[in-house]
């Protein structure tokens, strides 16, 4: 193991160092404050395995991935645990006004995570000479895309997610939403479930009832063939299924023949459903995507839309709040959204 002493004028600025230098998997072993020359500086020693491989890696500019990966990356996510657990002296919450210092309490209270936190705190630290609007600097950190055709033109909607979280109530909102929007749209759904007989029933009860065409597409061959026969439709929803564990949502992409087609993505997922961050590195894809938080009326907390948001960027799409069809969807909005983290106030349909 490399092993090296790294100092600066703040935690920030020597973890910056050290991932500069030893990479992005560099290990913690000890940090500490104390005075040099009349000023407070911060020590970090960190150090950073070298196997063969790693140096064959350096050396080659092989992209390959040791083995072990996961077990390392799980030990690194601990130890950033620890890191951020160190750092929290060193936020210096008293350095805010008091009004940005009691939002970041709440959030961290809520359970928005240390990580996020320290970006805020960051930010916020920066701004607060100018006397930032702190709504304004929280919200540039969860893009809000809201669902209009303006924001999405594209033709074909993918909505995916984790088992049992919306989606196909998800599907038939959005579709009901698109046609309220846009009265003159011809709207289509294709649903790639053949196999899970609520929700498809559901999904061709309320297709025949609203108009629209319906067609069960479980790979490449009927995909093409519903594509087809969806014709002229300007908006067609496809209901993708969730993802077992061992799947990928780029390899469920390939299997239909839908990877390289103009498309968008929005991923359903629910506040109260574990390892989101996890489940989502599963629904990676090329295709610009967004989320819809959903099942919100039965979550206790809302800091998950803010993690998901810093940690992947994506913008948010829509909201869903109730088992009902009707008035339980609206298209993403700040203000309903920072009400819900801040307040716990449901948005109004
Ligand atoms: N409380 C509440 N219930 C919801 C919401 N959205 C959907 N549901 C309910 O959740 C259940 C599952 O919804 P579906 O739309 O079938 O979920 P799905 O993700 O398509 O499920 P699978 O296709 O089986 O993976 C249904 O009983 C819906 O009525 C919501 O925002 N709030
Ligand atoms: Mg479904």
């Amino acid at each position: 193991m490399q092993v090296k002493t790294y100092t600066g004028n703040s935690t920030k600025e020597v973890l910056d160092a050290i991932k500069n230098e030893l990479g992005g998997d560099a290990v913690i072993l000890s940090s500490r404050e104390r005075q040099k020359d009349g000023r407070r500086v911060y020590e970090i020693t960190a150090g950073t395995e070298r196997t063969e491989q790693n140096e064959l890696k350096e050396k080659t500019g092989s992209s390959a991935v040791p083995s072990g990966w996961d077990d390392w990356h799980k030990e690194w996510s601990k130890l950033k645990e620890h890191i951020y657990t160190l750092m929290q002296p060193a936020l210096q919450f008293d350095k805010l006004t008091p009004h940005q210092r009691i939002a970041l309490e709440y959030l961290q209270r809520e359970g928005v995570e240390d990580d996020v936190i320290v970006e805020f705190y960051n930010v916020l630290l920066a701004k607060k000479s100018e006397e930032a609007s702190m709504l304004k600097v929280l919200a540039s950190f969860v893009p809000v895309k809201s669902f209009m055709f303006e924001n999405y033109p594209q033709r074909l909607h993918i909505v995916t997610g984790p088992y049992g979280v919306g989606k196909t109530s998800t599907v038939l909102r959005l579709a009901l939403l698109r046609k309220q929007q846009n009265p003159h749209h011809r709207i289509a759904f294709i649903n790639t479930d053949s196999l899970r007989g609520n929700g498809r029933l559901v999904l061709r009860h309320w297709a025949d009832l609203s108009g629209f065409p319906y067609f069960e597409a479980p790979d490449k061959e009927s995909m093409f063939a519903a594509l087809k026969a969806c014709g002229d439709a300007n908006c067609i929803f496809i209901d993708m299924q969730g993802l077992a564990k061992n799947e990928k949502f780029e390899g469920k992409l390939r299997m239909l023949g839908i990877e390289s087609m103009q498309a968008h993505v929005h991923i359903a997922l629910s506040p109260h459903y574990q390892y989101l961050k996890d489940i989502l590195k599963r629904y990676k894809s090329a295709f610009p995507t967004s989320v819809i938080w959903t099942k919100l009326d039965e979550a206790e907390h809302f800091a998950e839309l803010v993690n998901i948001a810093v940690w992947t960027g994506m913008p948010i799409s829509a909201l869903s709040f109730g088992a009902e069809l009707q008035g339980t969807l609206i298209p993403a909005d700040e203000a309903q959204i920072w009400r819900l983290i801040l307040k716990h106030q449901l948005p109004k349909g």
